[in-house]
């Protein structure tokens, strides 16, 4: 990916976090509110491009990062977390976004998920919940609704979906959010607030496949959801947080879940002191000669 050189004397505005590449997604595309929600937390930020590495893995919504001027890498399908992951621990200066979809995050790449919640590493996972695999033109995924007829659910799919807020939770996320990519103010708005905060945070945007499960998916949704505020939620209450996300409705926004705790950084800093003590102590003949027979 390329990224802006030149030294930022002046307030960065939208065009400086796009690459210039057309997105060649399908004309009425979730991905493209999701992109331009992207864009304009990290404008509003200020967060320098060159500051920024997006990852994804492999689907529609992992073309995004080759769409903005950051840092980005279009990786494996599945495996944008252990990507991103190695990235923000290489570099603990940056701003680390990981983006895909829900057949990438919640079907091959659902093993990452809740290492990289648990660890508590400082980085912005963005799920594009379309509810099928797109790119591979229109399978059922693991968040598909009961009922839909996809191509591989003529009659109606009947397994009973995954809830990846739930889930996020239960992993023990830091920061757990909903967003619609229909609703640019309030994504903006979240992805700011998933984005500034320190530790692990993830949010699953509602992005349609208008081409594979029609124009009319999530249309409704900015009328039917309602919007968790904080005068009348408390985010900082986990079993609330669990019980409201559970709802397989899934029609609650916002900010479920938030809490401060150490990153993976914070622990490793803590013993790379420890372990500059002990280098005090040992030598590298003693480390040799401890494994002599
Ligand atoms: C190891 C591997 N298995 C399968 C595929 C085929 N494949 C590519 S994208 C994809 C699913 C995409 O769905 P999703 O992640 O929901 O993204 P969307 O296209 O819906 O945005 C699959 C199964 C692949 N590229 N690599
Ligand atoms: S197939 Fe679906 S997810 Fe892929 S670009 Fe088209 S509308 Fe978007
Ligand atoms: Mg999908």
């Amino acid at each position: 990916m390329s990224t802006n050189n030149t030294i930022l004397t002046s307030e960065l505005v939208a065009k400086d976090y796009k690459s210039g590449l057309k997105p060649v997604w399908c004309p009425g595309c979730g991905d493209f509110g999701v992109l331009n929600g992207i864009t304009k937390a990290l404008t509003s930020l200020q967060i320098p491009p060159h500051d920024v590495a997006v990852i994804s893995g492999i689907g529609c919504s992992s073309r995004l990062p080759g769409y903005l001027n950051t840092y980005g890498f279009n990786a494996v399908h599945g495996r944008a977390l252990p990507i991103a992951s190695g990235v923000k621990l290489a570099n603990d200066e940056i701003t680390v976004l990981a983006v895909g979809g829900d057949g990438d995050g919640i079907s091959i790449g659902a093993g990452h998920f809740p290492h990289a919640a648990r660890r508590n590493i400082d980085m912005t996972y963005v799920l594009m919940d379309n509810r099928i695999y797109g790119l591979t033109k229109g399978q059922s995924s693991p968040t598909t609704e009961v009922g839909a007829n996809t191509k591989t659910t003529s009659y109606g799919a009947f397994e009973t979906p995954m809830n990846p807020a739930m889930l996020a939770i239960a992993y023990n996320a830091s920061f757990v959010a909903r967003s619609l990519a229909t609703d640019t103010k309030n994504l903006v708005r979240i992805l700011e607030a998933a984005i500034e905060h320190r530790g692990f945070s993830f949010v699953q945007v509602f992005s349609r496949c208008i081409t594979f499960r029609g124009e009319d998916q999530f249309m409704d949704w900015r009328e039917k959801v309602s919007w968790l505020c904080e005068e009348d939620y408390d985010p900082t209450d986990r079993l609330e947080a669990l019980r409201i996300s559970e709802d397989p409705a899934m029609d609650k926004m916002g900010i479920l879940y938030r809490e401060l705790r150490p990153t993976w950084t914070d622990h490793y800093q803590e013993i790379r002191k420890l372990a500059m003590k002990d280098k005090v102590k040992y030598t590298i003949d003693d480390l040799t000669e401890s494994f002599r027979p």
